[in-house]
């Protein structure tokens, strides 16, 4: 019979499909490495002008050719207050991203915003409490607890994903940034903001350095 006839092409087509699902199953989705040559990197560092470290400086990438949305974290990114300060101080974060605020001191605090992007009161709570908020309006948003008046947060909404926070040393690092031309800003509590155009290559690494200094 014909149908008999085609049993084992079929079953060797389906072995071989079988096969090439699994190994295509078990390879990474988009390799990382071709992800990296089709993309670049900027990577520098910022001197803050007369300041004790240069870290909680953030520097992030502005393009007309930018998407207008970017798909928010599903994970919450944290902001706690332990031993009287709020931690992180500077916190950017990617608009539509929910903070929950912590509390792990044994006092109570207070969460508030009197800012023009934000203005919220959250409450004050003791100990291992959490309260949450997400942030849908790009700009600065100054944190504030009305239990202690020195402590101070800045959270920095900002509207794509190329984005990032020095460190100690002012080192930062942007990557996976598709070829074209953009322009790289700075923010930071106190100093001045520069920004100047940057031109990305793909699979290149750009290398800039900054120095910030006192706004007047
Ligand atoms: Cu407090």
């Amino acid at each position: 019979m014909k149908t008999k006839k085609n049993v084992i092409p079929v079953m060797l087509a389906l072995f071989i499909s079988g096969w090439t699902f699994f190994i295509l199953a078990l390879s990474p989705p988009v390799n990382a490495d071709k992800q990296e040559s089709e993309t670049g990197t900027i990577t520098g560092t910022v001197k803050v002008f007369r300041a004790r470290h240069s870290g909680n400086v953030v520097v992030y990438l502005e393009s007309e050719g930018f998407k207008k949305e970017y798909p928010p974290p599903e994970k919450h990114t944290v902001l706690d207050q332990k031993n009287l300060v709020f931690i992180p101080r500077v916190l950017p974060i990617l608009k539509g991203t929910t903070i929950d605020f912590r509390n792990s001191d044994d006092v109570q605090h207070n969460i508030f915003a009197p800012g023009k992007v934000e203005k919220f009161n959250l409450g004050t709570w003791g100990l291992g409490g959490v309260r949450e908020h997400t942030f849908n309006k790009p700009g600065e948003v100054i944190i504030l607890c009305n239990v202690h008046s020195e402590m101070v947060a800045y959270i920095i909404i900002l509207k794509n994903p190329y984005f990032a926070k020095t460190d100690p040393d002012g080192i930062f690092k942007i990557r996976n940034i598709l070829p074209g031309t953009y322009v790289l800003k700075t923010w930071h509590e106190k100093m001045k903001s520069p920004s100047q155009e940057v031109t990305i290559v793909k699979g290149e690494v750009k290398e800039i350095n900054l120095e910030l200094k006192k706004r007047k």
